[in-house]
């Protein structure tokens, strides 16, 4: 008997175990070896240590750079920090930002802004040609995907144990989303790398999560419940993935993971990015629906980013605030999730949950 809405019984072992045909390397540019893939589905996660050249990363960290100059002229402007910080760099400026404005992180984080250069990164060739071999030849951008503002010792951005799907509606569960998590830093034990648990993918099946670890939106599930419902041995199964700038970690939507706590004295920033077959269903939670990036019917697709962008997945989230009472400064992230799983913590994300919910 589950007990929460997210909770369940349902295993979906073969959707994230069994190799695919599409996975065999085809000679696509950039595609992964039978070896690599085999991987991929044995364990739940794949590190890929070198995959990006220089030119296809470095246009991401100067949209980042555009990004949060933009914010620190949002924020002087509006007398929320003393200084722009100009002389600050792409590792501190926004660290100066949050040290005026805490909470200047979670902003940006919430913008969901799509520059050129994230655009090109998500429909990168070489990439999308490795997406193919775990999602197929028809390929959607999935709507979650987050550019991760992990300032140092900063609770907001120490994402705990969970796994994607107890995020997202449950008609998740049964299907198969890759995300490809990309450092642009070099991630490593310092600055709060992922850590990933191998094989908990293997039975197919969300476990137990709670809602919300301290201060933050985020959900957890602890140990105990994925040693019990997951068949793993946390203590054996742990990996921690340090992973180069040029690299980056596949996983999907069932994996367990969590984020290490930054301890270095620069900003760890990544970037989750998310694909899925658009014909298996909506995005998230109805709320948003995905970008098609590849139709095998379709050659030379041109990408329609325009509605996609347009619909903001954190404003949607909001849904009965209306669009005059959304401060642009608000740092409060409610979500559908917390709807999903008992709640053992309150704190004023949940509390702006409740305050939606009360105003239908
Ligand atoms: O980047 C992080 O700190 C957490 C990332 C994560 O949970 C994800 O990409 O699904
Ligand atoms: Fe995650």
């Amino acid at each position: 008997m589950s007990r929460w809405p997210g909770e369940t019984d349902l295993t979906y072992p073969e959707v994230f175990s069994c190799i695919p045909a599409h996975a065999k390397y085809g000679g696509k540019p950039g595609q992964l070896s039978d070896a690599q893939t085999a991987q991929y589905y044995k364990e739940g996660f794949l590190v890929v240590k070198e995959f990006f050249r220089k030119e296809e990363l470095d246009p991401a960290r100067e949209a980042i750079n555009q990004l949060v100059d933009e914010l620190a002229q949002k924020l002087f402007e509006a007398g929320k920090i003393k200084d722009l910080y100009e002389s600050e760099g792409y590792f501190t400026r926004l660290i100066k930002i949050e040290e005026d404005f805490p909470g200047a992180n979670i902003i940006l984080h919430k913008t969901e802004k799509l520059p050129q250069a994230f655009r090109n990164l998500w429909s990168n060739e070489r990439l999308l040609n490795v997406v193919e071999q775990f999602v197929g030849p028809d390929i959607g951008g999935h709507p979650v995907w987050n550019l991760r503002t992990k300032t140092p010792n900063n609770e907001a951005t120490t994402v705990p144990w969970h796994q994607d799907s107890a995020y997202m509606a449950k008609d998740s569960y049964g299907k198969h989303i890759l995300t490809a998590w990309i450092p642009l830093v070099d991630a490593n034990e310092v600055n709060g790398c992922m850590q990933m648990l191998r094989a908990g993918h293997k039975l197919g099946k969300v476990a137990r999560h709670q809602c919300c670890v301290g201060p933050t939106w985020y959900v957890e599930t602890t140990k105990e419940e994925m040693e019990r419902s997951l068949g793993v041995n946390v203590e054996e199964d742990i990996v921690t993935c340090p992973i180069p700038y040029g690299g980056m970690l596949l996983f999907n939507n069932i994996t367990p993971h969590r984020s290490l706590q930054n301890s270095s004295n620069g900003v760890r920033w990544s970037m989750d990015l998310r694909w899925y077959n658009p014909y298996q269903g909506e995005g998230f939670w109805g709320l948003k629906k995905g970008v098609v990036m590849r139709l095998k019917d379709k050659p030379g697709l041109k990408i329609d980013w325009e509605p996609f962008e347009a619909e903001n997945r954190n404003a949607l989230q909001a849904t009965t605030i209306s669009s005059e009472k959304l401060d642009e400064f608000d740092t409060t992230v409610p979500g559908p999730w917390m709807k999903q799983w008992e709640i053992v913590n309150h704190n004023r994300h949940t509390a702006a949950m409740m305050m939606e919910q009360s105003a239908v």
